[in-house]
């Protein structure tokens, strides 16, 4: 028992380092929601796998709040949703699959190709959460956006035009 006690510790330790840094990207991303949006975009996420917008348009250079509302009431581990902003040209289905298996990261790829690939990202969400984002596109455009939680993309994205 004492055994087994002490693996899990260590299991604990090793996954400490990934909750760090998720947090210092929340962080971040507070920091940045102190300067006032141009547009505030709000994306509402349900139990049926869908997000609510499948479009909209912003312009190349503003500053923009998108919130992620998950309005279902199923929790984070059945029915997580994100969303995340991929630069332009990226292959959505061979991001999305490596993100499948990113637990520990919430759902984002960790090599360095895919985490370029990343314009802004929500935390993952379950049923009643809401999480914020602030960035801005500099170059117009059609960029897509995904839920990286595993099974979802299919379903769960859309398109942003950037003018
Ligand atoms: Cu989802």
């Amino acid at each position: 028992m004492k055994k087994i006690n002490s693996t899990l510790f260590a299991a604990a330790l090793m996954l400490s380092p990934a909750t760090t840094s998720a947090q210092s990207d929340t962080a971040d991303n507070e920091k940045k929601e102190a300067k006032k949006a141009d547009q505030e975009v709000v994306v509402e996420a349900n139990d049926q796998m869908q997000f609510n917008k499948k479009a909209f348009e912003i312009k190349a250079g503003d500053t923009i709040k998108l919130t992620l509302k998950h309005v279902g009431k199923l929790p984070k581990i059945a029915m997580g949703h994100n969303l995340v902003i991929l630069q332009k040209g990226t292959n959505l289905a061979g991001w999305a699959s490596k993100a499948m298996t990113a637990a520990a990261t919430n759902y984002i790829p960790v090599d360095e190709a895919s985490k370029k690939a990343v314009i802004a990202k929500t935390k993952v969400l379950g049923g009643g959460e809401t999480d914020s984002v602030t960035f801005n596109i500099k170059e117009a455009g059609e960029y897509q956006y995904l839920c990286s939680f595993p099974g979802h993309f299919a379903l769960m994205q859309g398109k942003i035009t950037v003018k």
